[in-house]
């Protein structure tokens, strides 16, 4: 029997590249000479697209591919593909859930203790040689010690962010649009006055036009000086410029990045930043961790062709329709 077509849409790992050419005959848009002649060769029939982390997938793209049924993305954030419009086509969204969540909360908290604890500035200091030269490294300004942890987006990685934070000893309250049925944690409706009342943001927030610059010069004011931000969500989320403000004027005391506005580009003023501690979006980003991710884009593909349903699908393409 003749594979299906599919549509790559950028390069990705081994594991799905072996996996989607396994079931299916592959067609690589950013390798065509003609991306455009490409679109319209395949339009008539084409059924399928396996969507490269962050690759845009936007009403223009879904419009040229009348035949399309399923959108198969890696990574469980999908704010660069308009899953609402795809809706409207009768297209199914996959993203790749719950089986990074663990990945990512322990980079979360890895990322709070290095800036809690200045951890990257010590090892700097050791490798310059400065022990030797200048002595112990300083005593560190900020502790984890009595903090209370206002987690942002407590949803499937929030969770285990917060039962993380709970182990070391610290309170935990939290803020998204609705309360979590069930759940015992304190719940903010307004960001601005959890701010108000922790000092420790942790956001695991998703990208798009609800979450743009929520955590603001603002909620930055509202934490206070000893304030800490922990950004493992979405870059769009933090304004940056408001933030490089806030650690120069010490409104806040420092932040901890693994994602940024413009990746992987950074803004003016925090490469070199002493109060802030960086990560290159690193959040997933094992091999155990993405090879599960990875496998599940195929196994989206796979069972929609032969089961005709999706594993995965996101809120706004819910299964069955
Ligand atoms: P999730 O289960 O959907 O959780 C998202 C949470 O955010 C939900 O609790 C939701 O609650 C809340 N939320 C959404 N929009 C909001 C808004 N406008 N205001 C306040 N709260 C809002 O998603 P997840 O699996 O935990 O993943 C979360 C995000 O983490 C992903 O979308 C992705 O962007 C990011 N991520 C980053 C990395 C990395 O490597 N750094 C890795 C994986 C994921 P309500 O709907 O009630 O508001
Ligand atoms: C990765 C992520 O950047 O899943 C997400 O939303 O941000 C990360 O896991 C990526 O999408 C996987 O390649």
């Amino acid at each position: 029997m003749e594979k299906p077509e599919i549509l790559q849409t950028g390069p990705m790992m081994k594991l799905i590249e072996d996996g989607i050419a396994a079931h299916f005959t592959v067609y690589r848009l950013w390798q065509a000479s003609d991306p455009d002649a490409l679109l319209a060769d395949l339009a008539p029939r084409l059924r399928a697209v396996a969507a490269a982390s962050h690759a845009p997938i936007n009403p223009a793209f879904l419009d040229r591919l009348p035949k399309l049924e399923i959108v198969s993305s890696m990574g469980v954030g999908y704010d660069t593909i308009d899953a609402r419009h795809a809706a409207t086509r009768g297209v199914v969204v996959t993203n790749t859930p719950d089986v990074l969540s663990d990945e990512v909360a322990d980079t979360a908290l890895g990322l709070l203790l290095m800036t809690a604890r200045e951890l990257s500035a010590a090892e700097r200091y050791l490798r310059a040689g400065l022990w030797v030269k200048q002595g112990e490294y300083p005593l560190t300004r900020t502790t984890l010690r009595g903090r209370t942890v206002g987690i942002v987006g407590l949803g499937r990685i929030g969770q285990a962010i917060a039962r993380r934070v709970e182990a070391f000893g610290l309170p935990v309250v939290y803020h998204n649009r609705r309360q979590v049925p069930g759940e015992a944690r304190r719940w903010y409706p307004s960001l601005l006055e959890m701010a108000r009342d922790v000092d420790t943001l942790i956001s695991v927030l998703p990208g798009g036009a609800s979450t743009h610059h929520l955590i603001g010069a603002e909620v930055l004011a509202a934490l206070g000086p000893n304030g800490i931000v922990i950004n493992i969500g979405r870059g769009s989320v933090v304004d940056e410029a408001a933030l490089v403000a806030a650690l120069d004027a010490g409104t806040i005391a420092s932040a901890g990045l693994d994602v940024f506005e413009k990746e992987p580009c950074l803004p003016e003023g925090l490469a070199k930043h002493e109060k802030v501690v960086l990560l290159p979006h690193v959040g997933s980003a094992s091999h155990h961790t993405r090879d599960l991710m990875g496998q599940l884009v195929v196994d989206n593909l796979v069972t929609w062709f032969r089961e005709g349903r999706p594993l995965t699908p996101v809120v706004e393409t819910p299964w069955p329709r």
